[in-house]
């Protein structure tokens, strides 16, 4: 028997939860993250369950692992963990996660005002302000963003026909804008976003079964975006993204935002140097970039960055007993 201990900085990004877990997690071989995850997922799923899923967690948390990098023009690896999984990448998860370890001292960086981090997904470079003990706000510069599919006609059972695209941002988002068959963010309860989400997904995964052209290790349709005009005059747009098997992200989603940036560069709704800011389903604002165009293999794709707060809640030292009966964590049906 055995008791794993886990030294974590609970924050979170704009209303999202950000548990960075920065000693106990598993060891893991000098590799790139992109192989660390896949180890991760393969040997030690358990730490993320444990960590994230009730009763130690719940339905919406989300947080990373710090790792050394191995390589050389990054200052610290990150595995994101979440409800859902591991992800390929997190940019709430990473504006938590560099505020945390930046706060703590975790992190050295070797100029003030910018660190690099290696993400399962790639090098992400970040700018970030700090004010005496206080890291104010941090920028990160995404992974290639791009629209994998247009105009998709997907058939929701209890929904209908929906018309939705399909793009990157470092997880594969469905986007769905307001359309004869759905009226908008204002037209449907939370629940309802909890119920029809996870439908969505299904029927866009079945169609869509979308692999990234560059790395075939990043593969699935994962989170569902449902978007909308803004409320608050400074937005450009507001979104709910749904997320694991009921989660609503708080923030305005990083990932989700960059995703949605490289849809509408491709509808030519936006341009490079465009500034996106957009609106979480509470009211929090990501002030998000188009930077420049790129290619994604076939792809026409952009760079995006992002920028939001972050705001540390506390230090938690958490115990999983291999004696307690809900070692792993569980989720309501
Ligand atoms: O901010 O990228 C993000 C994210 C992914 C899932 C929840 N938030």
């Amino acid at each position: 028997m055995s008791r794993h201990t886990f030294f974590c900085i609970d924050a979170h990004t704009c209303g999202n939860p950000v548990r960075v877990i920065t000693a106990g997690g598993p060891l893991l071989p000098n590799v790139s993250m992109a192989e660390k995850r896949l180890i991760f997922q393969r040997e030690h799923d358990w730490v993320r369950q444990a960590l994230m899923f009730e009763p130690r967690g719940h339905d919406v948390m989300s947080g990373s692992i710090l790792y050394p990098s191995s390589r050389e023009d990054c200052d610290i690896g990150v595995l994101f963990i979440e409800v859902s999984g591991c992800l390929p990448m997190c940019g709430h998860g990473t504006i938590g996660t560099v505020t945390a370890a930046l706060e703590a001292g975790l992190v050295m960086p070797r100029v003030e005002g910018t660190l690099a981090i290696e993400a399962p997904a790639g090098r992400v470079a970040i700018d970030y302000v700090r004010s005496g003990a206080t890291v104010e706000q941090v920028r990160l510069y995404n992974v290639a963003s791009y629209l994998h599919a247009a105009d998709i006609e997907l058939e929701v059972p209890t929904l209908g026909k929906l018309n939705v695209d399909l793009a990157y941002g470092g997880n594969f988002y469905v986007i769905i804008e307001p359309q004869a068959g759905w009226a908008g963010l204002d037209s449907m309860a939370v629940s309802e976003i909890v119920r029809l989400s996870p439908l969505v997904r299904q029927a866009a995964q079945a169609l869509l079964a979308p692999v990234h052209p560059l790395d075939s290790r990043i593969q699935g349709v994962s989170h569902v975006m449902w978007c909308d005009k803004p409320r608050n005059p400074s937005a450009h747009a507001r979104n709910a993204v749904f997320y694991g098997d009921k989660a609503i992200d708080r923030s305005p989603c990083g990932t989700g935002s960059s995703a949605r940036m490289a849809q509408m560069v491709a509808r030519n709704r936006l341009k490079v140097g465009d500034e996106f800011i957009h609106e979480s389903i509470i009211g929090t604002l990501f002030d998000c970039r188009v930077e420049s165009a790129t290619q994604v293999g076939a792809f026409a794709g952009i760079m995006p960055s992002i920028a939001g707060w972050a705001q540390v809640i506390g230090h938690n030292t958490i115990f999983v007993d291999e004696r307690d009966p809900l070692a792993h964590g569980f989720q309501l049906g």
